[in-house]
């Protein structure tokens, strides 16, 4: 039965970033009803938020951009090689115009719940403004990094100064000028912040708890022959990425690190320290399976940082030990270590000297108490998992997600639940995410979910959702994976180990972007072994 106040559609999306302004684009095209749901005042997702000085994407903008609509690739032109986020946040408005996507969404707002009627078939969501919203398909692009995670510091609220968040930063630009700033969080975040800041502060402590190995990310401005070749090439660049691994335009390469002779690796790593850190992974095929080629390649990045940072006390500091490099994100710079050569920047590193507490005015270690007049977050997210978690979302017979994923999350294919009909997740959990390039997947789920809607209404089916057995045969292929890859020794985001009490394990797919695509083809080619269509009616028959 449904809610007579309610209002009637047929596919509700929530989120504006990248997934959900297609999402909304793509099933709009297909002649449907669509209201997006979005909690922040308009569109860009993560880039909407996350206006921290030094916000950039460590992906190149060509890449790093939809590859839907040929109209859009041609008029809207790139001016650096990794685009900054007011660029970015641009981009998404700038589509956001030329489709006309606003009039689907409701911004400043957010869904509360989102509950399955299994009479009705119907997804109903409920909104913190009072509506409430009825469709038979529910799209969750509610993206793997959008739920921001203080710290575990007694002491948070007792600060006086400018508390400031990463992902919550304020719209109208902050002075940092004769400033004393202070920075808990040393992930991609956080060294963006600091080589941006602390150009500017009067001074900058950084707590630094793990150093990230971070690269030289060598942006620059993109001259305008590049971009008349890349407008040229966009159809067969697009296609190229799809086919590849990370689904983007890097190389991808088969040769393992120690089929070349000593001088030759070394050779290689310079060059690719030269070339821009992105190049690295795509240098050698085995840096995150064989912990030698790792260990050596670490080497190289810690010797960088003892070449480049003057005061060895902080140069050790900052060299990361004790886990695999790129077994966290591996981070892109821009002269972020050189920034602790600068007199008014300060290493702060809390292996040594831990932080105690937050207190009115700062922050204290063991050794004593930092005074500070701005105090800012960079400390991560609940990811992956977080945002789908952050609201009751109800599947068929009163089954939470919070109950389907207690000990971790589960799905087919990172975009489907088994028990949660016609609820899709693009770039979900247990997709290729984070290793792979968020807009590719993005539009590649959307267009699988909009094939499965096609199918599903060419054929009088009005349900559908994975069988138990394709979604543990999922599993078992991501937790496979994951078994092989060095990936799983670091503690980060990518395995749940940066929540407390959160479920650990690797959450992700990462055969490789083309490979998920051919899983998912296969999955969509073999419908009726790996979905159940129209369940209920075929419970009620029996
Ligand atoms: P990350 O990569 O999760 O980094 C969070 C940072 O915050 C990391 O250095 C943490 O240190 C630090 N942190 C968290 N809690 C604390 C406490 N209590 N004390 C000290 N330091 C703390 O998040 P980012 O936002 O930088 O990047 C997320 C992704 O966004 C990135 O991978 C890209 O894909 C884009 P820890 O390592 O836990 O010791």
């Amino acid at each position: 039965s449904s809610d007579s106040s309610a209002r009637r559609i047929d596919v509700i999306v929530v989120g504006a970033g990248f997934a959900g302004m297609y999402a909304t684009y793509k099933f709009r095209q297909m002649g449907k009803s669509v209201v997006g749901i979005e909690a922040g005042g308009d569109v860009g997702g993560v880039w909407y938020w996350n206006r921290y000085p030094g916000a950039r994407c460590d992906l190149m903008s060509v890449d790093y951009s939809y590859g839907f609509s040929e109209e859009i690739e041609q008029e809207w032109t790139w001016s650096e090689q990794f685009a900054a986020q007011p660029e970015i946040l641009a981009y998404a408005n700038f589509v956001a115009d030329r489709l006309d996507l606003r009039r689907s969404y409701l911004f400043n707002t957010r869904v509360t719940s989102a509950i399955w009627d299994e009479n009705a078939k119907l997804w109903r969501a409920t909104t913190d403004q009072d509506q409430v919203l009825e469709a038979p398909y529910c799209v969750m692009a509610t993206g793997p990094l959008s739920v921001a995670k203080d710290p575990d510091i007694p002491g948070i609220d007792r600060f006086k100064g400018r508390l400031l968040r990463a992902q919550k930063w304020p719209h109208e630009p902050v002075s940092f000028e004769g400033k004393r700033v202070g920075i808990i969080g040393t992930g991609s975040t956080g060294i963006q912040i600091v080589q941006t800041v602390g150009r500017e502060a009067g001074e900058l402590f950084v707590f630094q708890r793990t150093p990230s190995f971070t690269l030289p990310m060598r942006n620059h401005v993109l001259e305008p022959d590049y971009i008349n070749e890349m407008k040229r090439h966009y159809r067969a660049m697009r296609e190229a990425m799809r086919n590849n691994p990370t689904g983007g335009t890097r190389p991808a390469t088969s040769r393992p690190f120690f089929s070349l002779p000593p001088s030759q690796r070394r050779q290689v790593m310079e060059q690719a320290w030269v070339n821009g850190g992105h190049t690295f992974l795509g240098s050698f095929a085995d840096l995150l399976i064989n912990q030698e080629a790792n260990d050596q390649v670490a080497d190289f990045v810690r010797e960088k940082i003892g070449e480049i940072v003057k005061d060895p006390k902080t140069a050790e500091a900052l060299k990361p030990r004790g886990y695999p490099i790129f077994a966290r994100r591996p981070c892109l710079d821009t002269e972020y270590y050189e920034t602790y050569n600068l007199p008014n920047v300060h290493l702060v590193d809390l292996k040594a000297d831990p932080i105690v507490e937050i207190t009115e005015k700062g922050i204290r270690t063991e050794s004593g108490e930092t005074e500070l007049d701005i105090l800012i977050f960079a400390t991560g997210y609940d990811a992956l998992t977080g945002a789908l978690l952050a609201f009751d979302v109800v599947g068929r017979d009163g089954y939470t997600l919070k109950q389907k994923w207690g000990s971790g999350a589960r799905s087919y294919l990172g975009i489907m639940m088994e028990g949660f009909p016609n609820l899709f997740a693009p770039s979900g959990p247990n997709g290729p995410a984070a290793l792979a390039n968020l807009i590719t997947i993005a539009e590649h789920d959307v267009d699988w979910i909009a094939e499965m809607i096609d199918y599903m209404e060419a054929n009088g089916l009005t349900t559908v959702e994975p069988t138990a057995q394709a979604e543990e045969g999922w599993m078992s292929l991501v937790a496979a994976l994951a078994e092989k890859s060095l990936i799983r020794k670091a503690n980060t985001w990518w395995v749940g180990a940066n929540v407390k009490g959160k479920p650990q394990g690797l959450t992700m797919f990462i055969g490789g972007f083309h490979k998920y695509r051919e899983h998912c083809a296969t999955a969509a080619q073999n419908r009726s072994s790996n979905f159940v269509f129209d369940q209920a009616n075929k419970s009620a028959a029996a």
